[in-house]
């Protein structure tokens, strides 16, 4: 199923116009910007589709549709915008949501090891205690995938858990940073991660586009959230 990782699960109800990269994907691009932040030249912000009913709407129809024929027992999201995503596709498919969040802000959590990202230092993950039964099949949303960091923490939550990840889906895949070698570096070889867009079809430069406004932008430098 996985478009980095080539791997089989069985296709649900996919559409040509869903692939990785394909006219869907085209279209939520051109309303998603990035800016310098962070110290890093492309800091890609869903903020672009969220503000766009009919793109997000295509967003969430995409990943729900994605896994409509997967058997999944639960959808988790990380902190934080796997939080905007992932309830809606949980309701889509009718299954249970539960957060990831970062460490100390979830009681009743199991913590897990730290990990770097693309631009921060260390950070952990924690799970709600009974989230994840042995044998449970689990979706795993994020907005973006970068190093793989913040995902591998999640995978390695769920399988501590005794949970098996379906997929991790997120809705950007920047692939010059290889996550998919740092899941296979993990042994994670057999977790797929799928992306809507990668950096090939992101190109709007939100500094440089007269229709997104960035009088007093300023890149506040704090650490990321
Ligand atoms: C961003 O960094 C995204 O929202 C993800 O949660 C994370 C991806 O970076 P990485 O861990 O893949 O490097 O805040």
């Amino acid at each position: 199923m996985g478009n980095t990782a080539g791997r089989s699960a069985t296709p649900g109800t996919l559409r040509d116009e869903y692939v990785a990269d394909g006219p869907i994907a085209k279209r939520i691009a051109r309303v998603t910007p990035y800016f310098p932040f962070k110290g890093i030249p492309r800091f890609y912000d869903i903020g672009g589709f969220l503000k766009d009913p009919e793109a997000f709407a295509l967003v969430i129809e995409v990943l729900a549709n994605r896994y409509a024929a997967e058997r999944i027992d639960s959808i988790c999201g990380i902190d934080a915008r796997g939080f905007v995503l992932g309830p809606p596709i949980a309701l889509a498919l009718k299954k249970p949501f539960f957060m990831l969040r970062k460490k100390g802000k979830m009681p009743n959590a199991a913590t897990g090891a730290a990990y770097a990202k693309e631009y921060a230092g260390a950070d952990a993950l924690a799970i709600p205690r009974g989230a994840v039964k042995p044998g449970d099949r689990v979706l795993v949303i994020d907005d973006l995938v970068a190093t793989g960091g913040t995902l591998c923490a999640a995978v390695d939550l769920v399988k501590a858990a005794g949970g098996l990840v379906v997929e991790c889906a997120c809705v950007v895949e920047l692939k010059f940073l290889k996550a998919r070698a740092a899941f296979d570096a993990k042994g994670f070889t057999d977790v797929p991660i799928w992306a809507l867009m990668s950096e090939d079809i992101l190109q709007l430069d939100g500094l440089a586009d007269p229709n997104i406004p960035t009088d007093g932008y300023v890149d506040d430098g704090l650490p990321h959230e």
